[in-house]
C-alpha cells in the first residue's frame, strides 16, 4: 500500500502532490456536460436537459446564477460572520470585545478545526460515513492553530443569506427537483482558507432511506452550494458521478484499493467562477481535499428535500428523540423559505419573487418584519434531516 499518510508533506508538497490528479479531474468534468446558465422552461420548471444531466450524473454547476450586486452582499455578511467569530473555540467575546456572533442562537453558529486537517475521516462523526482518513498535510509553522472550518445559522446571522434562500431561481430548481412542496433540509457555510482550510473525508450523505423499499436515487433530496469566490480543483467540493444511483458504496474498501490514496479514480471537481452555483444529490459519493492552494472557497451549501420523503420521519439530526416530521413539523421549518421570500421581495423589489406553494395564501403571515425576525430565531433547531 503506498505511504500517503500526509503528516509527512508540507502544504507546498501536498499541492505538488495533487496537481496531475486536479487537472485530470478537470478535464473529465468539462466532459461531463452538465455545467452551464440555468435554463427554464416558459412555466419556470428546470429545463429537461439539465434535469437529465442532474439525473444522470449526480451534480449539476450552474454557472453566473448570483449576481454581482447580491455577491457584494454575501461577501459582506460573511466577513462579518468571521469578524464577529469568537476570538478562539468557546469564548464568548469576539476579537473586538463585542458579544460573538450568535452567542443567543442555541446551535453554534462556528465550528473549529485544526488547519489542513481532516476532522471527521476514519471516526464515527455524523454515523461514521465518513470511514476513510483524508491526507492532512502539515501547515506552515505560523499558522493559527485552530481555523474556523464550517458556520452555521446563515438565515438568522445574515440578512444576504436569508435573502439567497428565498432566491428564485435556486427554489425554481427546487421545485423542479423535489415537486412545488418541498422541504428545507439545513445549510452550513464551508469556509475553505487557503493554505488552512480542512478537508471533508469522502462520503454520502443520507441516513434514513438506504434500506427502504421506496428507496430510489434522489430519495435523500441534494444540496445547492452558491460559491462566493472562483473556485478551483484545488479548492472546491469533488464527486465520483453517478453514485448516487449505487445505494451506499463501501468507501474504506475504493480507498483501501486506491492504495490507500484519497485521490478516488473518476472523481471530477465541481470548479466555477464566483456566482456559480452547484447542486449535487446528497447520495453522491463527495469530498473535498485539504486547501493548500492560494485561494478561498467559501460556499453557502443549503439543501431541500421531497415532502414525501421526510413526511413521518424521525428526526435523523437529532434535536430529541421525539422529533417527529410530522405536517406541523415541516410546515413550520419552511416558513423560512416563505421569509426569506419576502426578506428578498423587500431588497430586490423587482424582481419576481417565487410562489411557494404550501404558502400561498399565507403570504402576509410570514413577512419579514419584527415579527419575522423573532419567529426565525432558533429555526436551525428544527432542520430536516434524513
Ligand atoms: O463543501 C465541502 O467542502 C463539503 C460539503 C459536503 O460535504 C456536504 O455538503 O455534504
Amino acid at each position: 500500500m503506498a505511504e500517503r499518510q500526509s503528516d509527512y508533506l508540507s502544504a507546498e508538497q501536498h499541492a505538488a502532490e495533487m496537481a496531475d490528479y486536479l487537472a485530470a479531474g478537470r478535464a473529465r468534468a468539462l466532459e461531463l456536460g452538465n455545467r452551464g446558465p440555468l435554463r427554464l422552461t416558459a412555466d419556470g420548471k428546470l429545463h429537461p436537459d439539465i434535469l437529465a444531466a442532474y439525473d444522470e450524473h449526480g451534480f449539476y454547476v450552474f454557472e453566473g446564477l448570483i449576481h454581482e450586486t447580491e455577491l457584494g452582499e454575501l461577501r459582506a455578511g460573511i466577513e462579518e460572520m468571521i469578524e464577529r467569530a469568537p476570538v478562539h473555540p468557546g469564548a464568548a467575546l469576539d476579537a473586538a470585545g463585542r458579544p460573538a456572533l450568535g452567542s443567543d442562537i442555541t446551535r453554534d453558529s462556528y465550528l473549529w478545526t485544526r488547519p489542513l486537517a481532516d476532522p471527521v475521516g476514519g471516526t464515527a462523526a455524523n454515523g461514521g460515513r465518513h470511514p476513510a482518513k483524508m491526507a492532512e498535510p502539515r501547515p506552515d509553522a505560523q499558522a493559527p492553530e485552530k481555523i474556523i472550518y464550517m458556520m452555521f445559522n446563515m438565515c438568522e446571522n445574515m440578512e444576504a443569506g436569508l435573502r439567497v434562500y428565498g432566491h428564485p431561481d435556486l427554489l425554481a430548481i427546487a421545485q423542479s427537483i423535489n415537486g412545488p412542496d418541498f422541504v428545507p433540509y439545513n445549510d452550513a457555510i464551508f469556509v475553505k482558507q487557503p493554505g488552512l482550510g480542512a478537508s471533508v473525508a469522502w462520503h454520502q450523505d443520507g441516513l434514513t432511506h438506504w434500506d427502504a423499499p421506496n428507496w430510489d436515487p434522489g430519495i435523500h433530496g441534494f444540496n445547492f452550494q452558491v460559491q462566493l469566490y472562483d473556485c478551483t480543483p484545488a479548492n472546491c467540493l469533488w464527486v465520483v458521478p453517478g453514485t448516487h444511483k449505487l445505494g451506499k458504496v463501501d468507501i474504506k474498501r475504493m480507498v483501501a484499493d486506491n492504495g490507500g490514496s484519497d485521490q478516488l479514480p473518476g472523481a471530477v471537481p465541481l470548479f466555477c467562477a464566483a456566482g456559480g452555483v452547484t447542486i449535487v444529490n446528497r447520495q453522491a459519493l463527495h469530498c473535498s481535499f485539504a486547501n493548500t492552494s492560494e485561494n478561498l472557497r467559501v460556499s453557502l451549501t443549503f439543501g431541500f428535500h421531497r415532502h414525501s420523503a421526510v413526511l413521518g420521519q424521525r428526526g435523523a439530526i437529532v434535536v430529541s428523540a421525539d422529533d417527529v416530521y410530522d405536517e406541523a413539523r415541516i410546515f413550520e421549518r419552511s416558513s423560512v423559505i416563505a421569509t426569506a421570500i419576502d426578506a428578498r421581495a423587500q431588497r430586490f423589489p423587482d424582481e419576481t419573487p417565487f410562489t411557494y406553494q404550501p404558502f400561498v395564501g399565507l403570504e402576509d403571515q410570514f413577512r419579514w418584519d419584527e415579527a419575522g425576525r423573532a419567529r426565525l430565531h432558533d429555526y436551525s433547531q428544527k432542520d430536516i434531516g434524513i
